[in-house]
């Protein structure tokens, strides 16, 4: 008999560990997404940040399935023989049938073993594998929808995979987990063919819920009333919108990544999730509890060389003063808030110039749009930049040439002679290079639709153009960021450490990595009561404020209220000190065990059981309770902060540069957060408990 594996999800900072006894050693499981090995969005954040937790969970036993896209092999698939025997008859002989199936090991964390599916290889069969879609369930894909196209390949595919799979039995239990509607058929199918696998559909937005946000309505107050047959018809959505919602239905388990968007898929989807999924993350620590800190400073560091290259002849604000803001994402432009965003800059610059502030605030957008590379005044900015350097350098030589020979000699130089002609010379041409006639552009690249892009355009609208008297400057990078750009040569990852505060005003949003990556890697962010993260952190934390964690409201206010909301928490962050943004760092760093897959994947393994247990009801048993729910502990207010502001040196936003300075003072605020932890230890109780059930004896736990 084999022996029982028991579960241990532990987290690092005292949230209580758990731990499970599921017998997981007779099951399999396959986890099915178009983003595996393929970056499109968030879903492949998901899959490869939780990867190493579930390659330890499931060890040999699990396999992600995803198309197979030659650029991403190339890059992050190591190709091998099939490990598991019953998996290499089932790819052989998909591939003997006129299928291109591969097996390989995903050069991620956890490594852990892909099946990559080429579905344009199977094209020829899409007319036929269409119209048995359409005897099936009455639902037709129009040929002029590419990723629907894709969808159905993909989704007979895996059925194919998954029913050549089972016709061997060994191992017997096998869970698949379908990742959103792209993958969703697959669901359907092994339903259809009334396959003996547990299945899981997790939705990671609704089609829907995307579509009618990105137009102008009032989503929230109004998801009981949408006619959703026809609001997915008038946006030619339907037959998307029927495979989403049929794999809704036919799972065992139904999931999402929020509460928010559990209620958005009730209305639209027209099935309550049974698990609330929370998106986690890959937490790295560090040995130095401050290393975070100092890759702050090392980042704000390149940062601010590419500033002084983006605004060279314009450098009359402070450096040291200036504050980089950023919002990154998919280009939605009012679904990811980045209307709402200008137009509090736009207020935010009003406040400044009246208050006479010496802050600088440079806001970045870093959403990808259709253009024509980099334009020739950026690049121009950074050849000045580094004309200037190399300059300084060269007048550093002869400086330092005759300094020496002075030196040598017995004699204090002479001041005065130790600069010639030449040398002044040298810096007047340089100085001279640095004259420029526009201004700092706004845009890093040549946009192909420039005159009707909505960022440009609000920009135009509110006349923010990076002036000298703006005390806020923008930045529009339309282009995601690389650590081989030769304008910004730094990636994603460096680029956030750098920054001072994300900014993530969403409108809609089902989770919003965005903000939880800002948060472990210890930058603040603001998000909102409508984002899946947002609604987390607020269930979790007493005052997430005090942890930089700025919630703006932007479900029970109006649009003009939310932006007042968010140009006061910006103005509110413009008027810390260095010493507060320091301790202010150190807190939301320490909020990112919470966003631990360690932590947060107990969700997903609670809707494995719930899928084993509904399939196999003779071997699994699972006791009800309602894993709809994310609540735990609640992160206390940090003990640091009094109660009243006008009692806090910490807190209270005057202080002088002196105080500002003294960064030492920042470990006080360890020793106070030390309490904050075993504050946390309070018993966190799983709202389930799992137990194989031995009562047929088919699948006991044993030694
Ligand atoms: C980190 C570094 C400090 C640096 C500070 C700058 O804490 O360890 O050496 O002074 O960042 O903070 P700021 O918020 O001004 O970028
Ligand atoms: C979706 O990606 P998006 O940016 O289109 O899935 C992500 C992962 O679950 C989620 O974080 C995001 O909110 C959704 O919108």
């Amino acid at each position: 008999m084999p022996l029982a594996r028991s579960l241990s999800v532990t987290s690092l900072s005292g949230l209580e560990e758990w731990d499970e006894e599921f017998d997981l050693e007779d099951a399999v499981l396959f986890e099915i997404a178009w983003e595996v090995a393929n970056k499109v969005g968030g879903i492949y954040t998901v899959i490869q940040t939780k990867a190493r937790l579930t390659a330890e969970e499931w060890g040999e036993n699990y396999f992600l399935v995803g198309p197979y896209v030659e650029s991403n092999v190339r890059t992050q698939v190591e190709l091998i023989e099939p490990t598991n025997p019953v998996l290499k008859r089932t790819i052989d002989k998909m591939n003997a049938s006129g299928c291109k199936v591969y097996f390989g090991r995903w050069l991620i964390e956890g490594s852990p073993y892909v099946v990559l599916i080429d579905v344009a290889f199977t094209a020829w069969s899409l007319d036929r594998w269409k119209s048995e879609l359409w005897e099936l369930c009455d639902i037709g894909v129009p040929w002029f929808d590419r990723e629907a196209n894709d969808a159905v390949l993909f989704g007979f595919l895996t059925a194919w995979l998954l029913g050549e799979q089972n016709k061997y039995k060994t191992p017997p239990y096998v869970v698949a987990h379908f990742h959103e509607w792209l993958a969703g058929l697959g669901l359907v199918l092994c339903r259809h063919r009334q396959l003996p696998v547990a299945t899981i559909f997790t939705t990671h937005a609704t089609l829907l819920g995307r579509y009618l946000c990105a137009g102008n309505v009032d989503f929230y107050n109004n998801l009981a009333e949408f006619n959703v047959d026809k609001e997915a018809g008038d946006r030619q959505i339907y037959h998307r919108y029927c495979l989403e919602r049929a794999a809704a239905h036919c799972a065992h388990v139904f999931t999402t990544v929020s509460q928010i968007t559990a209620i958005e898929a009730e209305h639209l989807l027209k099935r309550k999730p049974d698990v609330v999924t929370p998106n986690g993350l890959n937490v790295k620590k560090f040995s130095a509890v401050h290393e975070f800190q100092n890759l702050h400073a090392q980042s704000k560091n390149r940062i601010q060389e590419f500033v002084r290259g983006h605004f060279y002849g314009h450098l009359d604000f402070n450096l040291d003063k200036c504050l980089f803001l950023f919002i990154a994402g998919r280009y939605e432009f009012s679904n990811k808030g980045a209307d709402l965003f200008l137009e509090a800059l736009a207020r935010l610059n009003y406040l400044l110039r009246v208050n006479h502030s010496d802050v600088t605030v440079i806001a970045f957008f870093i959403m990808p749009a259709r253009t024509n590379n980099f334009n020739v005044e950026t690049l121009k900015g950074q050849a000045v930049r580094k004309q200037l350097w190399d300059t300084a350098q060269t007048v550093k030589e002869r400086f330092g040439k005759k300094l020496y020979e002075s030196l040598l000699v017995g004699q204090l130089p002479d001041v005065s002679k130790m600069l010639d002609k030449e040398d002044f010379t040298i810096m007047k041409r340089a100085i001279f290079a640095t004259q420029r006639q526009c201004q700092p552009p706004i845009c890093t690249h040549n946009m192909l639709e420039d005159s009707s892009d909505p960022i440009l355009n609000c920009v135009r609208r509110i006349g923010l153009f990076n002036s000298s008297a703006d005390r806020v400057k923008i930045i529009f990078h339309p282009e995601f960021l690389s650590s081989t750009s030769p304008l910004l040569p730094m990636d994603y990852e460096e680029f956030v450490r750098g920054c001072h505060l994300g900014v993530f005003p969403s409108y809609y949003e089902p989770w919003g990595y965005t903000p939880a990556e800002c948060t472990v890697m210890g930058i603040p962010s603001i998000s909102t009561n409508l984002s899946g993260f947002g609604c987390f952190m607020e269930e979790h934390i007493a005052d997430p404020t005090a942890y930089g964690i700025y919630i703006l409201d932007r479900r029970f206010r109006g649009v003009d209220e939310s932006c007042n909301q968010l140009t006061s928490f910006l103005f509110q962050f413009c008027k810390q000190s260095r010493r507060q943004r320091i301790i202010q760092r150190n807190r939301t760093e320490r909020l990112s065990d919470l966003l631990d897959w360690r932590y947060l994947g107990r969700y997903y393994i609670s809707a494995r059981h719930m899928a084993l247990a509904k399939a196999f009801p003779d071997t699994y048993l699972y006791e009800p309770h309602d894993p709809t729910s994310t609540t735990g502990f609640r992160y206390p207010r940090p003990a640091s902060v009094p109660p009243s502001p006008a009692l806090s040196r910490h807190s209270s936003p005057r202080h002088s540069e002196a105080e500002d300075n003294d960064e030492d003072e920042r470990y006080d605020e360890d020793l106070e957060a030390e309490k904050d932890r075993v504050n946390i230890r309070q018993p966190y109780s799983m709202p389930f408990k799992n137990k194989l059930s031995t009562a047929n004896g088919a699948n006991g736990s044993s030694d």
